[in-house]
């Protein structure tokens, strides 16, 4: 490891033990990096420096009034509150910084102000609440925090429980305290802290489905490998793209797509605070939006709608966070013309490493390993399966996982590695074809069968908006295929759970996959549980089941 430029070494000294990282692997030219390597310097400093300052960078709402960053801008705020940060706030390389806030260009400054300084971002979703945010502040020694003014109140009570968190500072509020406020009274540069290509600079968490929130770990060199993958292999970007989608920032979904990438190309983004399907499409029409990145079902929400917003801008949309059925695929198409880039990531990885361009997408398949990457399906006893098999995806590349201070350190990595939960097969040409998350499969009657699939098959129904399909206890059959189902708006079941409507899923499912797998049960409800990333909580169906 290079000389580390942390004078707080908490993230050093709480990395797994070497023997338990994945193999990491930079064959690409592209990924060979120097020993020293600032991802600020890189993604905003560089274009100033290039002459490229004017250029159109970060737009959204600020102090209630929308604005349009350039390069240079944003880069003038970082400087200024990378000034308050070390300055005003005692703020040392190394320290972890907690991030609370909807994405605006405000929140990028910060972002950006905390890698310049040479700390750690801890980012959060806006939605946490007091209990979540002290978890995560305590496992990553969080010491400060800049927050939304209007998110204050769980952050304090949380702060009120963890005396790490020493100094908390708001932005958006009135008065000479607030952090825009701060950042005017200092200068416009700052000398970017020269760190270690391995020095660490974010913390993402992952929630799981259970338990205590995992932290990963990643480096100044892990930003930057993921903007030299994915985009130039699969989205390949220009610098006249203008961003847009609904990933929050602290989702690293929305941190590579709306701040990262646009940034590595010398494009724009478009920060939403809200970006719901009905907020998304308006907005892609009113900023001429070109690059577009949010969830399978916002797509599918979105298609109904097009026709009332004027998108002919976009040209490129990406979609992750969960599988991509066929049907909403096929949705997609019918309604813009546009091809949807389907993408798996982690954020164990970072970002993506599966997935495919426009022109190579294949229905119902997520793609081949991106360029930096390689990936296979391994048998439960770690060896690797032949095309068709399914079995657990295995990942390994420039990125991967390392937990802070975790034993699932030990489940995650193994033989070097990354293992997703993932069940996926390879078809003979190398696509890679999700089933399911691991513990998602169905046992029934001695099949072995994958939600995702009955819920894609459902999809193509014409009644129906969204599903999920989870595996529910059966005596005689160990499990049994159960599907909730949300209807079409107009199509009036849910109190009646129509038995007519039902026979009729039933048969659709049975005429186009294996009958084994068609629903025996199914229920309609008015809405699915949901997490703020936009992933079915199918958990949460199981335990209402
Ligand atoms: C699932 C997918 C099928 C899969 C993420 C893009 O989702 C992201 O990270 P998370 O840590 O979850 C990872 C898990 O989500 N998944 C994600 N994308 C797909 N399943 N098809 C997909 N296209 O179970 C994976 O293991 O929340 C996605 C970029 C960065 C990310 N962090």
């Amino acid at each position: 490891m290079a000389i580390t430029a942390h004078r707080d070494t908490f993230a050093r000294d709480h990395l797994p033990p070497p023997e338990q990282w994945p193999d990491l692997v930079f064959e690409l030219p592209e990924l060979q990096f120097p020993e020293r390597l600032n991802c600020a310097a890189e993604l905003l400093d560089r274009w100033v420096a290039q002459g490229q300052g004017e250029r159109p960078c970060v737009q959204g709402l600020h102090l209630g009034e929308w604005v349009c960053w350039s390069y240079a801008e944003l880069q003038a705020q970082a400087n200024r509150i990378a000034h308050v940060l070390v300055r005003e706030m005692g703020v040392q390389p190394g320290n972890r910084v907690l991030l609370r806030g909807a994405n605006s260009p405000m929140m990028a400054a910060c972002w950006f102000a905390v890698m310049k300084v040479g700390a750690i971002a801890v980012a959060t979703m806006p939605l946490l609440r007091a209990k979540e945010l002290g978890q995560v502040i305590q496992k990553a020694q969080v010491s400060h925090a800049l927050c939304d003014a209007r998110l204050a109140e769980e952050l304090v009570l949380a702060g009120s429980q963890c005396p790490e968190l020493r100094e908390l500072v708001y932005y958006g509020g009135d008065g000479d305290a607030a952090l825009q406020a701060r950042a005017q009274r200092q200068p416009a540069h700052f000398d970017t802290v020269d760190t270690a290509a391995d020095d660490c600079c974010i913390i993402a968490f992952t929630s799981g489905t259970t338990g205590q929130p995992k932290g990963t770990m990643h480096f100044h060199r892990d930003v930057m490998a993921i903007c030299r993958c994915w985009p130039p292999h699969c989205l390949r970007p220009n610098a006249d793209d203008i961003f847009i989608g609904s990933p929050p920032l602290a989702f690293t979904f929305g941190l590579g797509g709306l701040l990262l990438f646009p940034l590595s190309v010398g494009a724009s983004t478009v920060l939403l605070e809200k970006a719901s399907p009905d907020q998304l499409l308006p907005a892609i029409a009113r900023h001429r939006a070109t690059v577009c990145f949010t969830a399978p079902t916002s797509y599918r929400a979105m298609a109904g709608e097009v026709n009332r917003h004027d998108i002919a801008s976009l040209r490129k949309c990406v979609s992750a966070g969960e599988a991509l059925p066929a049907a909403t695929r096929q949705l997609w198409k019918d309604a813009t013309g546009i091809e949807l880039i389907d993408g798996i990531g982690a954020t164990e990885l970072l970002h993506i490493f599966v997935s495919h361009d426009e022109h190579n997408a294949r229905p119902g398949a997520t793609g081949k390993p991106v360029p930096g990457y390689r990936a296979c399906i391994l048998d439960d006893d770690g060896r690797p399966l032949p095309p068709g098999q399914v079995g657990r995806l295995a990942v390994k590349g420039p990125t991967g996982c390392r937990y802070l201070a975790d034993e699932r350190q030990q489940a995650y990595v193994q033989n070097g590695w990354n293992l997703t939960g993932d069940a996926y097969l390879m078809d003979e040409d190398g696509y890679f074809v999700y089933q399911a998350r691991t513990d998602d499969m169905i046992i029934s009657g001695g099949y072995n069968i994958a939600g995702p699939e009955v819920e894609a098959c459902l999809l193509a129904h014409p009644a129906v908006a969204e599903c999920g399909v989870i595996g529910v206890p059966d005596e005689a059959r160990g499990q049994i295929v159960k599907a909730v189902v949300v209807l079409k708006p107009g199509v009036q079941a849910e109190l009646t759970q129509d038995p007519v409507l039902i026979r009729a899923l039933q048969d659709f499912v049975k005429a186009s996959i294996a009958p084994y797998k068609y629903p025996r049960a199914i229920e309609f409800r008015a809405s699915l549980p949901r997490t703020e990333t936009g992933k079915l909580q199918r958990f949460r169906l199981r335990e209402s089941a």
